[in-house]
């Protein structure tokens, strides 16, 4: 099989949150396939121009723009300015996402509010921006980050289930009414990986680090670069017949019941 069925040279993607962690990793990974990669941050210009760097030192082509995904006025305009300047958008990983860890009886409704609009809502705002020129070109690619809780529950994550679980569904229904126009929408659901999201539940002896190398076959928290194969695959041709899907890349845990502590 020709590996020019992953081969990303001439396109441009656009990476939401893609200035640390697994956004990083996906786009360093769209990057290396050959893509010109656009880099979005909202919270700092500082961390953004860090994040430039980083991806130029690799010799990649980035360009880095700094918008807020939950504001529709900002993420038009800069989608605009994005095709005017760097060129068309043929890729558009939808990454950037919030969490807050609070028992749902104890969170407060804004809180609520703001996990969904950032996870849920911002997803669409910028696919809703950028559609319509996939639409008149005849193709594109849509890769929204869901999560294993797009799949099951857990204890003080309920907002950001709510998000990622209507984030799968959104995936599904944007794959029904788009793939007519040869764009080809899927979701990577990453399971527990080593990001600073992560960091406060990963600390040696903390119960959590424990259930989870526990709780995964693989029996370790992911690598980000662990990402990248599925997220090259989703960009690419080889993915031309995908539509509605969501890769779990997970070292199995949605595979399997779970184990006793003391079982191998
Ligand atoms: C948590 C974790 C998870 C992971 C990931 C799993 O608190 O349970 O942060 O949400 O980050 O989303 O797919």
């Amino acid at each position: 099989m020709s590996l020019s069925l992953f081969d990303l040279k001439g396109k441009v993607a656009l990476i939401t949150g893609a200035t640390h962690g697994l956004g990083m990793a996906m786009a360093m990974g769209i990057g290396k396939a050959g893509a010109t990669i656009v880099v979005n941050g909202a919270s700092s210009q500082e961390k953004l121009d860090n994040a430039v760097k980083e991806y130029k030192s690799v010799g990649l082509n980035v360009f880095g723009y700094l918008f807020d995904v939950t504001n529709e006025e900002q993420v038009i305009e800069n989608v605009a300015k994005i095709e005017k300047e760097v060129g068309p958008i043929d890729i558009l990983v939808n990454n950037a996402g919030i969490i807050k860890r609070t028992p749902l009886e104890d969170m407060e409704v804004a809180d609520f509010e703001q996990v969904i609009k950032v996870d849920l809502v911002s997803p669409f705002i910028v696919s809703k921006s950028i559609v319509k020129g996939m639409i008149s070109r005849k193709h594109g690619k849509i890769i929204n980050i869901c999560s294993m809780m797009s799949e099951l529950g857990r204890n003080s994550v309920g907002a950001y289930a709510a998000a990622k679980g209507g984030l799968k569904m959104l995936t599904q229904n944007m794959a029904t009414e788009w793939a007519k126009h040869n764009i080809q929408v899927n979701g990577i659901g990453p399971g527990y990986f080593a990001t600073s999201q992560t960091a406060p539940i990963r600390v040696d002896g903390h119960p959590f680090n424990d259930f989870i190398i526990g709780r995964t076959p693989a029996g370790k928290w992911g690598d980000p670069d662990d990402l990248q194969g599925a997220t090259i695959f989703l960009s690419s041709k080889a993915s031309d017949f995908v539509n509605g899907h969501v890769i779990y890349v997970d070292g199995g845990i949605l595979a399997t019941i779970g184990k006793p502590a003391n079982e191998e």
